[in-house]
């Protein structure tokens, strides 16, 4: 990553051996592709808590940021994605924002959905690790 580059964030949400998927609304290019949900991380703000409030207001869940999965993933225009495994402390995700669907998946439901290019190596090690557990 460069010095321009800006960090957009992602949580592995992990919750009783499954893994949380959600399908994108917006925008246009990527509505219906699916995704580790996240955001964009402010001027200034640490990357897990731009992943604790992002993961707070698209889902409206308390969630606790575990490990940085290795490696990060270029985006469009000067963005790349981190993606952290994060553990759900309360409540049950819906789909608040920017997602218009959610699925828990398993370790053996995980090609169920289409997922953004981008996400896909992060979804391959959170794979791993749900079935190490
Ligand atoms: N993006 C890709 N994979 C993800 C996330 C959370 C985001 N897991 C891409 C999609 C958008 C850009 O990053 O083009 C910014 O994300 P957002 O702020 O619209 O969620
Ligand atoms: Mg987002």
């Amino acid at each position: 990553m460069t010095d321009r580059d800006r960090v957009v964030v992602a949580g592995a949400l992990l919750d009783r051996g499954r893994l949380l998927a959600a399908r994108r609304s917006a925008p246009e290019e990527v509505a219906g592709r699916w995704e580790l949900p996240g955001g964009k991380v402010e001027p200034g703000e640490r990357p897990e808590d731009a992943l604790v409030r992002e993961l707070r207001e698209e889902l409206g869940v308390l969630a606790e940021p575990l490990a940085r999965i290795p490696g990060e993933w270029p985006l469009k225009r000067g963005y790349v994605l981190r993606v952290w495994t994060a553990r759900l402390l309360s409540g049950e995700p819906r789909p608040l924002e920017d997602h218009d669907e959610l699925r828990w998946l398993g370790p053996d439901e995980t090609d169920d959905v289409d997922w953004l290019d981008q996400d896909r190596p992060a979804v391959a090690e959170a794979v791993r690790l749900l079935r190490e557990h």
